[in-house]
């Protein structure tokens, strides 16, 4: 498997989730100071010249949850994803869109200061809704899932770490708490060393 990263993107949270998973790669950095993201040979692998991809054989993946639930079926042995079928599954795919589909564009967007004009149209609604989902939907004690760390938690917990240490939001304290919980994980320490 080869994975396109560079340290100071999300592709830290795919690196973070191979470490997780112990398993070898080929890691391929690509320097965004020189555009090597939109040279054509890139771009062939992935049109939108963002990190991170995972090349996997013939298989090209990209986007963060994409990569993360796509690894964890893969090592299936690595218990990093609930079974098909389970009740746990359905909550973990509601973590892993809710954090692409709803967080992320939200949260950009508030970075830089606007709000979606029409949030009833909107598919990712407005901050306070994002907010409040987000408290309901962190954990108290352990893992998004319950015991069981899962890809989950790379992806919710990942992107929740990122936002909170480039001040896109003020935690609550229950978010604080199982963001800190995330930062103790060895697989985590590894991988977070630029920031
Ligand atoms: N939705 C994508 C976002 C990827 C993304 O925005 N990556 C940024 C770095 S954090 C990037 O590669 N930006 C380069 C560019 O857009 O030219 C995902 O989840 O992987």
């Amino acid at each position: 498997m080869k994975h396109y990263y560079n340290p100071m993107s999300r592709a830290i949270s795919t690196d973070w989730m191979l470490k997780e998973l112990d398993v070898q790669h080929e890691k391929i950095n690509i320097d965004f100071a020189t555009n090597e993201n939109n040279a054509a040979d890139f771009r062939k692998i992935n049109p939108m010249g963002k990190l991170p991809v995972l090349v996997d054989g013939e298989t090209v993946v990209t986007e963060v949850s994409a990569i993360c639930a796509y690894l964890a079926d893969k090592f299936p042995e690595k218990k990093l994803a609930p079974e098909i079928g389970s009740v746990e599954r359905a909550a973990y795919y509601r973590y892993l869109f809710f954090t692409g589909n709803t967080i992320e564009p939200a949260f950009s967007l508030a970075a830089c200061g606007f709000e979606h004009p029409d949030p009833v149209s909107a598919g990712w609604g407005d901050m306070p809704r994002v907010l409040a989902t987000i408290e309901e939907m962190t954990p108290t004690t352990g893992w998004a899932l319950g015991e069981q760390f899962t890809a989950a938690d790379v992806v919710f917990g990942g992107l929740l770490d990122f936002s909170i240490t480039f001040k896109w939001i003020e935690p609550s304290p229950k978010v604080a708490a199982y963001v800190e919980r995330i930062r103790q994980r060895s697989a985590y320490k590894a991988t977070h060393t630029a920031f």
